[in-house]
Order: C-alpha cells, then structure tokens, then sequence
C-alpha cells in the first residue's frame, strides 16, 4: 500500500526535513502535499525529483489525505489537527499543543510504540532534547530509573530557519566589525536579547513560575509520560549554544541498583538505533557534527560517578531536526502502518 500524506509547515526547517526524510527512508508515497502560511504560497519544493507548489494551508487541504506531519508551531496544530482528524487523517504533530493531552501517545518508536494502540487521531512527537534522552535511558531502564541530572547543549536550528540566518548574520558581523550584533536569541519574541555567537545562553524559550523554562519542564514532564513514570525526579538545564545542527546532552542517572560502565556500554550498545561511541584512548566520542544529517542517537563518555556505583554518566548527542523531529515523525507514520 502507498499513502496520500500532507506535510503543514513544509517550508519550516523541520517541514523541509520531513521531505528529506521520507524520502531517505522510502516511505511509501501515493501523493504528497505541502502546506504552509500564505507568505510561501507560489514557493515550489521538490519531492522525490518532482517539483510541488507549496499550498496555503486551509481545513479542506486535509481531505483526501491518510496521514498528515504537522510542524508550524502549536498554533497552527490547535487549528488544524482538529480539522484534519474530522476529515480522517492521522496526525503526527510536532508541535507542543498535544503531548501531555491524556488521549494523544507521546512516542518514540524505539522506546514506546505500544502507547499507539488506541489512538484518536493525533500522535504527539516529543520534544527534541527528549527524544535523543529517551533512546538512552531506555537503554538502561531495567536498572530501575531514580533521577536524571541533565544539561543541554541546544544548537539554534530548534528556534527554526530564522535562528540558523540570525547566527550566521551575528558571525558575519563579527567577522567585519569585529563584534557581534545581537539579533533574536535566546528568543525573537522578548525584549532583551544577548549575542548567540561565541556565546552560551542558559535560556531555551520562555521562563514559567517556577524559574524553569518551557524546555527544561518540557524534559521533565515528557520523559514521565513515555517511560510511564509519573514520579521520575529529573532535574534539567537547557542551554543554547552557537551550534546549527545538533543538540548535546550531559547526563548523570541515578538507579536502584549499581551498574557499571562497561554493563551499560554493553546494554546501549544493543539497543536500537543507539550508536555507542565511546573510546577516550582514541578520542572517540560523540559530537553534534557526527550525529548531523544522521537518524542515530550517539552516547559516549559512559562513567560511574566517582563516589556513588548507582550513578553513570555519559553524553548523548542527535541531531535535532532528524531524530530530534523530522526523523522520529517519519518514524511514527511507519510504526502506524505497520500496526494499521
Ligand atoms: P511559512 O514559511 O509560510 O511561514 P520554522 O520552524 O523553520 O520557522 O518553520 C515554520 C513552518 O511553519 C513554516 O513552514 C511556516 O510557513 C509554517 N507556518 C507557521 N505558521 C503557519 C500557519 N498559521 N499556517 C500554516 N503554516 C504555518
Ligand atoms: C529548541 N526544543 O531546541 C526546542 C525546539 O517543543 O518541539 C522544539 C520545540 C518543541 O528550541
């Protein structure tokens, strides 16, 4: 069988990857619309060698169409995802309007394809720095899970096409003044803004209540929806570095039991589409450039804490817009054909 599959926010950094990756991965495509605002109708992208005109998005766009990738923003899913279940699409919305709705799977096809089972329609695909930690900790889940210390590295291109541009901007205004030129991070839509190039920025989308950003509580509260642990403690920071694709994560795990580092570079080393790289003698491990333009998780730098055997920590790098997004949503729609 072939489907007939509409991607919304097609133009975007993660839509534009979409295309990429069903192609790669040789999805089976009947027919395949590309949606967008009203600002890209008359673009043409290419699919497959074809050249397709980029449509405005509107609630009929979605007839006709057996599964649709959403990536323009949450807003642009609250309107739509509605609209496009009505007309009997699945959806696989990357956007943050779904995930922790009670009906909708958060999924990571490696770590919880079953929670697809009883679907209403929309999928939810996590966020970025959750996937990649999520293929990691599944790893090693029989251990028995107790806490998470993370820190992100996030490269721009999780701020979308228009973060990749501004950083190029701020090192070519470096490069001829001799100074950086701030323009839109750690974020367009506030009022301060700091230099990104040269710089690290603990400060991913916006600060809540708490005095934890959106992203760090997106870490927290995901990872207990995919693993079905409610009561997991993690305890995250998310930074923003001046890397384009690729997010990083340093990560310390507590468990019930003691593991040692060499159990659980055997454990990751069998896990799916986990790549173990981890080889100080040779200086091997993992970094943005080596997961870039690759579906891979990459973990390396796998120690036990000095003091404590229940605690390992290691460095997990994927690329952002591949598994991080793009990829894992691909990854779904294949996971709902299989199962359909
Ligand atoms: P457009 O290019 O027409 O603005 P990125 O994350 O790289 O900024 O991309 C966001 C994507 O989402 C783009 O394809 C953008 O289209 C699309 N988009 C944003 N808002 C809407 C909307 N209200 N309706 C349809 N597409 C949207
Ligand atoms: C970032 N993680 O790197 C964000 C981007 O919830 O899908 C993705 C936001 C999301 O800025």
């Amino acid at each position: 069988a072939a489907y007939r599959l509409a991607i919304l926010g097609a133009t975007g950094a993660v839509g534009r990857a979409m295309i990429r990756t069903l192609e790669r991965r040789g999805f089976p495509v009947e027919s395949i619309k590309l949606l967008a605002s009203e600002r890209s109708a008359n673009q043409t992208l290419t699919y497959a060698g074809q050249a397709i005109q980029v449509e405005v998005a509107k609630p009929e766009s979605f007839e006709d169409v057996d599964i649709a990738l959403f990536s323009a923003g949450a807003g642009a899913s609250e309107r739509f995802a509605p609209e496009a279940v009505k007309r009997g699409a699945i959806v696989v919305d990357n956007s943050s309007a779904f995930r922790m709705a009670e009906h909708v799977p958060l999924v990571v096809p490696e770590v919880n394809a079953h929670a697809l089972d009883g679907h209403q329609g929309i999928i939810a695909n996590p966020n970025c720095s959750t996937i990649q930690l999520m293929v990691a900790l599944n790893a090693l889940k029989e251990f028995g899970l107790e806490r998470v210390v993370i820190s992100t590295y996030q490269a721009v291109s999780g701020m979308g096409q228009t973060a990749i541009d501004a950083l190029a901007q701020e090192v070519e205004s470096w490069r001829q003044h001799g100074k950086v030129e701030e323009t839109i991070f750690p974020l367009a839509n506030q009022d301060v803004h700091y230099p990104m190039a040269f710089n690290v920025l603990p400060q991913c989308d916006v600060f809540l209540n708490n005095g934890y950003t959106k992203e760090e509580m997106k870490l927290v509260n995901e990872s207990r929806k995919i693993l079905e642990m409610p009561e997991l403690a993690v305890s995250p920071t998310a930074v923003r570095v001046p890397v384009v694709y690729g997010h990083a994560e340093s990560v310390a795990v507590r468990f019930q039991t003691p593991v040692s580092a060499a159990v659980a570079r055997e454990k990751m080393h069998t896990a799916t589409n986990l790549v173990v790289v981890d080889d100080p003698a040779n200086y091997l491990y993992p970094h943005p450039q080596m997961a870039s333009d690759t579906g891979e998780t990459y973990v390396g730098r796998i120690r036990q804490d000095l003091e404590d055997p229940h605690t390992l920590l290691f460095f997990v790098v994927a690329d952002n817009l591949l598994k991080g997004a793009a990829w894992n949503a691909v990854q779904i729609a294949e996971a709902l054909v299989a199962r359909a």
